[in-house]
């Protein structure tokens, strides 16, 4: 019995894969082919799959053409496979011509025509999300690189003060304009990455247009705001969702899943710093700026929020003000109690410290080092060393892509569905409007 292995991640079916598999099986008696887990795609670039494993799986069994199905989860695996298997064909598309050509000392190998005119990232594109960016900093022509590996997307507007000396970067966007409304007219949604003190009338006047919203953490400043904005959103049938990188990176998210399993016992404390020295200018632009709890507080407060909650008992928040009345902070720090356990934020852009994240636990500790909001290693640590652990997952593009592919999937599936829950935004903006109105506050 000759047997023939091949893999794929078979998103979408279509009829490209159809014929792929039936010229697979006419190689052998029996084919076996191996379908891509989410990690492994992951892992390789893929991250616009939209079916689950399990979809993809049952749609490839229903073709009946398959003898048997397997899950290819790690690199390397097809070596592994083709000995396990007793293969005698792998067979694979011509897009991948001579990539493995390795294997021809296991196997006959077989590349066979590609058909034409059809993929599965053109039928993802079929339904773009019609994107505005809206923002003059830098930040956003990240945003614009990291859309492209977003086949669900498309960036066809940018807002600017500044529409004098446009950036090179962002060439191929074919509206920039200082008028908002002429982008809300052309777009299905926009991410806002201005001036915190702006994000609320920006976020209100798109979601009025039924424009869906992307939005870098703070979204607002005052608590009221936060409720008349979801409010908004939910009328209008929006998407609102905060940008916050970190919390679409895929290892910040199996640490989340690893303490709620109970990795390291009971969270008794979580310490969080986030600091990037500025020079003066930046620091001393009173007004429309960017100060460290705005630029910070967020991500520094997400792993609190998503980890012990967002109902502490009390909050001490500590400033080193620019001046007396300014609220231009050098750095911050916040600690919350919790019935049970304590946390710590520290945040500055007027201040250099460590940038690492610690969660302490009755069994054990996390430990992530700096910059732990880009996420993409971590260890859990124990008392006896030989029992620690290690995690690393790709963290590409500094994690904006995954949060784009989030959004787009909100939009399209019209849920509300956030890597960020409404109470976490609300806690934002609670200890912000805290530090804006001095309450719970002392500076030094
Ligand atoms: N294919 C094809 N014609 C198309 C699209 C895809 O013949 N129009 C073939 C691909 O060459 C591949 C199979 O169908 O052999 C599955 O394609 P994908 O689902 O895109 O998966 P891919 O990432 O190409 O998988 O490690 C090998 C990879 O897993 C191959």
């Amino acid at each position: 019995m000759k047997k023939v292995i091949t893999y794929g991640t078979y998103d979408l079916l279509h009829e490209g894969h159809v014929r792929l598999l039936e010229r697979a099986k006419q190689l052998g008696d029996y084919l076996i082919v191996g379908v891509t887990s989410e990690d492994f795609d992951r892992k390789r670039g893929k991250i616009n799959v939209k079916q689950s494993l399990m979809e993809r799986i049952e749609n490839v069994k229903a073709l009946n053409i398959a003898d048997e199905i397997i899950v290819e989860e790690y690199e390397g695996q097809k070596i592994d496979d083709i000995k396990r298997y007793n293969i005698d064909i792998f067979t694979v598309g011509s897009d991948w011509i001579g990539k493995f050509d390795y294997l021809k000392e296991l196997c006959e190998v077989v590349y066979l025509d590609r058909t034409e005119g059809i993929s599965s990232s053109d039928i993802r594109g079929k339904h773009r999300v019609k994107l505005g960016i809206v923002g003059d900093g830098d930040y956003l022509k990240k945003v614009y690189r990291e859309s492209k590996y977003v086949n669900e997307v498309s960036i066809c507007a940018l807002l600017r003060d500044n529409i004098e000396n446009v950036p090179v970067e962002y060439d191929g966007i074919e509206c920039i304009t200082n008028n908002y409304n002429e982008v809300l007219d052309k777009v299905d949604a926009v991410y806002i990455h201005s001036y915190p003190q702006r994000h609320y009338e920006y976020i209100k006047r798109a979601l009025e247009n039924r424009v869906h919203v992307l939005c870098e953490s703070p979204i607002a400043l005052e608590k009221n705001q936060v409720e008349e904005l979801f409010a908004l959103a939910r009328e209008n049938g929006c998407v609102l969702m905060e940008a916050l990188r970190t919390a679409y990176s895929t290892a910040y998210s199996r640490l989340l899943l690893l303490l709620k399993s109970g990795a390291i016992g009971d969270v008794k404390m979580v310490d969080a710093t986030c600091t990037s020295l500025k020079d003066s200018d930046y620091l001393e632009t009173e007004g429309e700026n960017w100060n460290s709890i705005c630029a910070w507080g967020p991500n520094a407060m997400l792993p609190v929020f998503q980890i012990l909650g967002t109902d502490y008992k009390q909050k001490y928040i500590v400033s080193s003000l620019l001046d007396g009345n300014s609220d231009i902070d050098l750095f911050t720090k916040v600690d919350f109690l919790y019935d049970n356990a304590v946390a710590s934020v520290k945040i500055g852009q007027g201040v250099k410290s460590e940038g690492d994240l610690i969660i302490s636990g009755t069994k054990g500790y996390v430990y992530v080092p700096a910059p732990w909001w880009k996420t993409d290693y971590f260890e859990v640590r124990y008392e006896r060393a030989e029992n620690n652990r290690r995690y690393f997952y790709q963290l590409d593009g500094e994690g904006i892509r995954y949060e784009l592919v989030a959004f787009c999937r909100a939009v399209e599936s019209g849920t509300q569905y956030s890597y960020i829950s409404k109470d976490v935004s609300r806690a934002f903006v609670d200890v912000i409007s805290d530090f804006y109105n001095r309450r719970n506050f002392t500076s030094i």
